[in-house]
């Protein structure tokens, strides 16, 4: 058996844009697919595939996954970049969606079986003040779900995680951009979750994201503050580039700590992991180049008490999810899944996204990651016009010093 063809297929159900890869084999009617988003520069990927992976892998034998993972890798001599590695994931994951489905099991069983019944899921529960957040997660809490992300918007600031109305644009700069100030935020969410724990007792898991938006200090104040609400976790407390100061604030507080959205190589992750200076690896797993990594990242962890918590935003797509729940079924170590939940257009796109009942994600046991691509119904949802193609709005400090976003 031979691959015979690789191609990207773009599409946006959800407004958000994705990029899937399909890789079609000589046995007629077998096929599998991988997600290769990296929605802030879709179109890059999308070269990086058809121009770079497509001539290099047709022809090989999609069996030897590993062979195939290395030596593509290799072949660009600069590798690890969130480019390339998520090329790379959309053939990988393709290849391992095709070996289960050649062995007619589903993945998670290729992958040593089920470890438990079903993947336990967060939601996202944001709102611009704290009412509203306590409010979207109480519904929640009744349709069934026990882990909550809540995020509240500071006001008339470009917060992360909510559509909170913006203050007034700064002036003064060639580009304008939304003002941001993290001091105010670090006072506002100790009191939101203040409010949310006596709005909603003690049962609920509730999480965080900081997003890396703020400074190493100001950041472990906040999370020491944060203390008394006794969090699930707290997400990206600290950029990629500042990994050191996390030994600091592991010393400091007991917070459980997720980190990883944003790493992309085994520099990056292999101290964190080794120093056991995180709870939680939330690796998008694409960005560090499919499951075949992925796959070593969850053993390595397992050895180090670090449960996976793998990144699964609207920027994942269902095929990627897909591939998460694969591996929360089998790796022992799981923590908790991330999930945005699909609206019926991705159903459409996707059919046979996993099934979202009773807090958690079930798979449904069918050959291979269980979801398959509607190329008709995904022409329909192309990619949006506006947003440069994807790139992020600019965030700044109110000096209008850029800052992250
Ligand atoms: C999360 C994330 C995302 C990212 C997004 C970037 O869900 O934890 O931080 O929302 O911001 O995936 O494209
Ligand atoms: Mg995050």
């Amino acid at each position: 058996m031979k691959i015979t063809d690789v191609r990207t297929v773009c599409t946006a159900p959800e407004g958000i844009r994705l990029v899937i890869v399909r890789v079609d084999t000589s046995e007629p009617g077998l096929y599998g697919l991988g997600c290769a988003t990296f929605t802030q520069r879709p179109l890059a990927v999308v070269t990086a595939v058809e121009e770079y992976l497509k001539p290099f892998v047709t022809g090989r034998d999609p069996d030897n996954i590993e062979d195939i993972w290395q030596a593509a890798q290799l072949s660009s001599y600069w590798r690890n970049g969130p480019v390339l590695n998520n090329a790379l994931s959309g053939v990988d994951m393709a290849l391992w969606d095709l070996e289960a489905k050649r062995a007619g099991m589903p993945l998670y069983q290729l992958f040593g079986g089920k470890c438990r019944r079903a993947a336990d899921v967060y939601v996202h529960a944001h709102g611009s003040d704290a009412k509203e957040v306590a409010a979207r997660a109480q519904s929640f809490i009744e349709q069934g779900f026990r882990h909550i992300r809540c995020q509240v918007g500071v006001p008339g600031r470009s917060t992360y995680g909510t559509g909170a109305a913006l203050g007034p644009r700064l002036d003064g700069l060639e580009t304008p951009g939304e003002w941001w100030d993290p001091r105010q935020y670090c006072r506002i969410v100790p009191r939101l979750f203040e409010e949310l724990r006596s709005a909603l007792g003690e049962e609920v898991e509730l999480l965080h994201d900081v997003h890396e938006r703020v400074p190493p200090t100001m950041a472990l104040q906040l999370a020491k503050d944060l203390e008394p609400y006794r969090l699930f976790f707290l997400e990206d407390i600290v950029a990629p580039e500042d990994n050191p100061y996390l030994r600091l604030i592991r010393e400091q507080t007991r917070v459980p700590i997720a980190m990883g959205e944003l790493y992309t190589n085994s520099a990056e992750f292999l101290p964190v992991v080794q120093g056991r200076l995180v709870d939680f690896i939330r690796v998008h797993i694409s960005d560090i180049g499919g499951l075949t990594p992925a796959r070593k990242l969850a053993a390595l962890c397992e050895f180090f008490g670090v449960r996976t918590a793998w990144h699964g935003p609207g920027d994942a797509s269902p095929v990627a999810h897909a591939a998460n729940l694969a591996l929360d079924l089998s790796c022992p170590n799981f923590g908790i899944q991330e999930l945005a939940l699909w609206s019926d257009r991705s159903r459409e796109v996707f059919p046979g996204c996993p099934e979202v009942r009773d807090g958690a994600l079930w798979a449904n046991g069918l050959p291979g990651l269980g979801i398959d691509l509607d190329e008709n119904a995904a022409a329909r949802f192309p990619f949006p016009e506006h947003d440069f193609n994807g790139a992020w709005p600019e965030v700044r400090l109110r000096d209008g010093t850029v800052t992250r976003p």
